[in-house]
């Protein structure tokens, strides 16, 4: 098959999934061309399958903003037209879903048919996509895409919640590939910073507000007023100076590292103990199955997707939003019996391993080919 991939480049978790998942394609023998206004971060592996199509977004003085919707259309075009795709998956509802749409009509006048899929991954439906400046946008792209899947069963749900849908929506959760993505324990890595009496907690994320870093830091200081424990928190974002400038101010800096973002994140979740995701809403929560594949176990939120992901009382704990008293104990709980925290954390991770979640992902693809031969007219 010949699959278009439309993403962001950028270090979340839908740019994640999309590149792993093209990367995984590509390795089964598909061809598979990615388009993004950079190259993809996870994107690192050269193969005769893989294309990046940079998206050029031109400037003109009359613009205010850039019309990156336009220039990704017209890109998308291009593609399908020169590289003779099959189908285009959309990473994302806003702006990829409305983007793919526009392709496809042009396209259609072409008597070119391109079927394509959007994948819904959370914020793009539970926090700006659902906001009334882009609402209409958004639930008119959904309904106008071929097939439309969700990482959770959670997200599907809200997505149904929070605009009026009319097509099935099919729950493919994220994936990780454990032959890839496992602990590399690195015993001089740990050493760095932390003495062998101490916890290592850790956090990654992009450092928004949604994350709730400020629960993450609160949680850590009631654990460290138990036991010897040390903070890293991994990644970057616009939260990230205001709590920089607190730690210092409060004199955290010796206890709290801010390591900011790191390509090869698997070796820094394996020196941890425990990872802690507080999130006000999360879809899925990537950062913890990528914690449980190197036996971290994880402390979250019970919101969103997150008990689809870490398992009450097995993968870790999940608590309400907010209550860092409960995340703290939990954590405690969780280091008194860390071997086996470990063991069921990591068998939790092996539920969503890429071998399992690929198979649905390329059915899907071909029942769309399939669709598409079917619906052109013969002549
Ligand atoms: O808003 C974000 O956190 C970024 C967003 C993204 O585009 O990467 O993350 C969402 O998609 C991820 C991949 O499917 C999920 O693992 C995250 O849970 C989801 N974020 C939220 O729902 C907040």
């Amino acid at each position: 098959m010949k699959i278009g991939i439309v993403c962001y480049p950028t270090t979340g978790g839908s740019g994640i999934v999309a590149t792993e998942l093209g990367i995984a394609l590509a390795e089964k023998g598909h061809q598979v061309h990615f388009l993004s206004y950079n190259q993809p971060y996870r994107l690192d592996t050269v193969s005769k399958n893989i294309y990046f199509h940079e998206v050029i977004i031109p400037d003109y003085p009359l613009f205010e903003s850039p019309q990156y919707v336009l220039a990704l259309a017209s890109k998308i075009v291009e593609v399908v037209k020169y590289e003779k795709l099959d189908l285009i998956h959309a990473h994302y509802a806003i702006p990829h879903a409305t983007a793919a749409f526009l392709a496809k009509q042009i396209l259609k006048s072409e008597n070119i048919e391109i079927p394509f899929v959007t994948t819904l991954h959370g914020t793009d439906i539970t926090l700006v996509g659902k906001d009334p400046s882009y609402a209409p946008v958004v639930a008119f792209s959904i309904n106008q895409s071929d097939v439309v899947t969700s990482v959770s069963q959670n997200l599907k749900e809200d997505t149904f919640k929070h605009f009026d849908i009319h097509k099935e929506i099919e729950v493919i959760p994220n994936f990780l590939n454990l032959n890839k993505f496992y602990r590399k324990w690195n015993e001089s890595l740990r050493a760095t910073f932390a003495q062998p009496n101490e916890k290592i907690i850790i956090h990654a994320s992009n450092f928004r507000k949604v994350k709730r870093v400020d629960d993450v830091i609160a949680t850590f200081k009631l654990i460290k007023n138990r036991i010897p424990a040390k903070l890293l928190l991994v990644g970057d974002g616009p939260e990230r100076y205001r709590l920089e400038q607190e730690c210092r101010k409060n004199c955290l800096c010796d206890d709290i590292y801010f390591v900011g973002k790191i390509s090869k994140i698997e070796e820094i979740m394996s020196i941890g103990d425990l990872f802690l995701l507080p999130s006000e809403t999360e879809s899925f929560g990537l950062a913890a199955l990528e914690a449980m594949a190197c036996e971290v176990p994880v402390v979250s939120t019970n919101s969103g997707g997150l008990p689809e992901v870490n398992i009450n009382g097995f993968s870790g704990f999940t608590c309400n939003v907010g209550d860092v008293v409960t995340m703290s104990e939990k954590a405690l709980e969780i280091f008194n019996n860390l071997d086996e925290f470990r063991e069921n954390a990591l068998n939790q991770a092996k539920k969503f391993n890429l071998e399992s979640i690929l198979p649905s992902y390329e059915k899907m693809y071909m029942q769309m080919i399939q669709l598409k031969v079917e619906n052109i007219p013969s002549h």
